[in-house]
């Protein structure tokens, strides 16, 4: 052999290699899968169908710790877990087909299959065209691992010119992740299309004026004191809790909703034009998540645009129970497949639920359900607040259970009375004197009637209310508190119209709602 000529490939050199190939065929399957699925339909790609299977089959008490761990990032958490889990496969199967080809590939077939399965399964998959993703993402993946190793320098002896077979592999390397983000490049760029109509869409609603305005907030309602949450949640501070991997882009021009079922005399399937053609009301809602811990955040107020829900059902001829209607539960299912089950005594009952297309005066935002979502006072959003909305079915609570209660959540949640202390802060430092203690507290529906604070184990004390806006409506509340030197506890409790007060009794949120008081360390310096 010539001296000049490079030393043969090492094992470990191999094994790298093998590695770094596994790599390549991950990122073209996850490339060429992605484009497909901007071809086919985003939500079917493999990593959003995986993690939205991942959702689905979580155990509730883990959901809960993501949301309270990660907040409105537990979804980037989990994408970025799934690329880590992948990737580290990737490297193993790269190791693996350096001995055994076949089987690396293989391999990632079986990943293929996995991500297929998953795409077909979801809720919103409407049909097995969803599978194509995975699967031509999985093919084209394996095809390069299987191709790359074989172009592997060989170990010793056996290559005549491992120069030249370096350079071989090192080039299909390079050429392999150039076309990979070629793909994913070319991915990205139609998904933005499919978005811009529905983004073109939203711009171009222009919200009639309602029939029924909302009485302005009363000066009152909205205290003074720093550190409370606004009496209006601004659109971009609303707090988000949906199972969406990526906020779903209806076109409001295609969009329809069908309302059919047990009891519905006239079916119907109206367009985003049939309702803004309906009279509109206005009215400020506040809305609040059942995952909301004692003290949490996923609590806020919107002056929201509709149709009165109730009247249109009317119109198609539903009677509630009360009224000798058969259907007692009503089911609203969003265009990614998520159900969400009210009670129709409840939405016919006079309160203002709404199918509402305006939050703040803006067309809904695409996070908080764009183009239309029901809304309905005094129901945890899981049970009344359904985003996205196409499709409202009559049935009853013994026919059908929807999403959350097939996991284990209450089949029917009113809001529990809470309180929150917004100021002064956890943990705070405030100087000995008189110290603002201020908060929010609400009751939807019932209303919010009293508030009292409590230092330390000392008697209740009874804080100083806003105004009422509405008893749809959180109100909010402060205290002047004299505060002596050292660590106290500040604690917080809520009565409300009805004359019940808040309880102490501590409950998770699963299944009904959070119960239990706020309290608050602080140190009087
Ligand atoms: N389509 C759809 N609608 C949904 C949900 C969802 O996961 N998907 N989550 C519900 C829950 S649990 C809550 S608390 C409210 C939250 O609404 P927001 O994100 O606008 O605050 O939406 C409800 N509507
Ligand atoms: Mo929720």
């Amino acid at each position: 052999m010539d001296d000049t000529t490079p030393p043969p490939l090492s094992r470990p050199a191999r094994v790298s290699l093998g590695a770094l190939s596994g790599l390549l065929a991950e990122y073209a399957a996850i490339a060429v899968a992605e484009l497909a699925a901007a071809a086919v339909r985003p939500e079917s790609g493999p990593v959003l169908a995986v993690g939205g299977a991942a959702i689905d089959r979580t155990p509730p008490a883990v959901k809960d710790w993501a949301i309270r761990r990660f907040g409105t990032d537990d979804k980037l958490v989990l994408q970025l877990g799934i690329l880590t889990v992948l990737t580290l496969l990737a490297l193993a199967l790269g190791v693996l087909a350096v001995r055994w080809r076949r089987a690396g590939a293989g391999g990632v077939l079986a990943f293929g299959a996995v991500g297929a399965w998953a795409a077909v399964t979801r809720p919103d998959s409407t049909a097995p065209t969803d599978a194509l993703p995975s699967v031509v993402g999985a093919v084209t993946g394996a095809a390069l691992l299987y191709l790359l190793v074989g172009r592997l320098p060989a170990t010793r002896g056996r290559s005549a010119e491992p120069g030249l077979e370096r350079r071989a592999f090192l080039v299909a390397a390079a050429a392999a992740a150039v076309a990979s983000t070629g793909a994913g490049v070319a991915g990205r760029v139609l998904g933005g299309t499919r978005g811009r109509s529905a983004v073109a869409s939203r711009d171009s609603v222009v919200l009639p004026a309602p029939v029924s305005k909302a009485a302005p907030v009363p000066g009152g309602a909205a205290l003074r004191t720093g550190g409370v949450s606004p009496f209006t949640t601004p659109n971009e501070d609303f707090y988000r809790v949906d199972t969406a991997l990526t906020v779903p882009k209806v076109d409001a021009d295609g969009w329809r909703l069908r309302i059919h079922g047990k009891g519905v005399v006239r079916e119907r399937v109206l367009s985003f034009a049939d309702l803004l053609d309906m009279p509109l009301i206005e009215r400020d809602i506040t809305l609040t998540c059942v995952s909301n811990e004692v003290g949490g955040p996923y609590v806020g107020t919107a002056r929201w645009t509709g149709v009165r829900l109730a009247d249109l059902l009317r119109r198609c001829g539903v009677k509630p129970p009360s009224e000798g209607g058969p259907a007692d539960q009503l089911v609203a299912r969003s265009v990614d497949g998520m159900t969400i089950g009210s009670p129709v005594e409840e939405v016919m009952d006079g309160r203002d639920a709404l199918l509402a297309v305006g939050m703040n005066g803006q067309p809904l935002p695409f996070a908080h359900g764009f183009p239309v979502r029901m809304v309905v006072p005094g129901l945890y959003g899981y049970v009344s607040a359904c985003k996205w909305i196409q499709d409202i079915e009559l049935t009853t609570f013994d026919a059908y259970d929807p999403y959350w209660v097939r996991r284990g959540w209450a089949r029917r949640a009113p809001v529990k009375t809470q309180s929150r202390i917004d100021t002064p802060r956890p943990f705070a430092r405030p100087e000995s004197g008189t110290v603002v203690v201020a908060g929010v507290a609400w009751a939807q529906h019932r209303g919010i009637d009293k508030v009292e604070i409590r230092v330390d184990d000392g008697p209740w004390e009874e804080t100083r209310l806003a105004a009422e806006d509405t008893r749809d409506t959180w109100r909010q509340w402060s205290y002047s508190w004299q505060a002596a030197k050292g660590g106290h506890t500040l604690t917080v409790r809520a009565t409300d119209r009805t004359g019940e007060t808040q309880t102490g009794e501590r409950a998770s949120t699963l299944p009904d709602g959070a119960s239990g008081w706020h309290s608050v360390v602080v140190t009087v310096d």
